[in-house]
């Protein structure tokens, strides 16, 4: 098993804080974003979608999405699970995943791919390319406002987002809570439940 990842990268990112969370180590290659390797005749052999994580797993099979690495790595890394410990459980974290992906990632995404010239042409991940919407920055702003706001009702009288442990729900609001520090936005202060949530998982996460 091989995963290909980017450590200063959010998605990759939540892959890491997995692997941290059960004591894992598995055989990892870095892709440097920041020179396009992800471009490379070398990975785009193993990903032609170009994105990071990425994990070929024994048999050969590929995994290009997150939510699917780490749903593998759960299942064979059982101990201390963080995919809930029963079936409904286990739903409403792959939901919750799905959710902050779609309303947390793609939101600080939006903002940080629609300007400047580091993501010219290439405001979504991968080979694809486009040009670049500027009025995108305005409306991503306002969905990570939305988010905040959301996250914080979410968590109001509750430690974690799903039953009583900590799960990849929770990693993975972790990581692109810090993702919008990349796009200058922080918790406010209108968030006090987001915010104190934030700063318990950092101490539970050995961050
Ligand atoms: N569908 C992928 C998307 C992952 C993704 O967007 N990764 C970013 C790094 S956080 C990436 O590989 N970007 C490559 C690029 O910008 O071309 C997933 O769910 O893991």
């Amino acid at each position: 098993m091989k995963l290909y990842t980017f450590s200063a990268a959010p998605n990759p990112r939540r892959v890491a804080l997995l692997l941290k969370y059960k004591g894992i180590n598995v055989d990892t290659q870095e892709v440097d974003l920041m020179s396009k390797a992800q471009f490379s005749e070398s990975f785009c052999a193993v990903n032609p979608r170009s994105t990071l994580p990425t994990l070929v797993i024994d048999d050969g099979t590929v995994l290009t999405d997150t939510i699917a690495i780490c749903m593998y790595l759960d299942t064979i890394y059982p101990e201390r699970s963080l995919f809930g410990s029963n079936d409904v459980e286990r739903a409403q974290v792959v939901g919750r995943c799905h959710q902050i992906f779609f309303e947390g990632f793609s939101a600080v995404a939006e903002v940080l791919r629609n300007q400047g010239e580091a993501f010219k042409d290439r405001p979504l991940p991968g080979p694809l390319k486009m040009p670049q919407i500027p009025q995108l920055v305005e409306r991503g702003n306002l969905r990570i406002g939305a988010f905040f706001e959301a996250m914080d009702a979410e968590l109001a009288g509750r430690e974690f987002l799903v039953g009583k442990n900590m799960s990849q729900a929770d990693i993975d609001l972790y990581v692109v809570l810090g993702f919008c520090g990349w796009v200058k936005r922080k918790i406010p202060e209108t968030c006090p439940v987001l915010l104190a949530w934030f700063s318990g998982m950092k101490t539970k996460l050995g961050e």
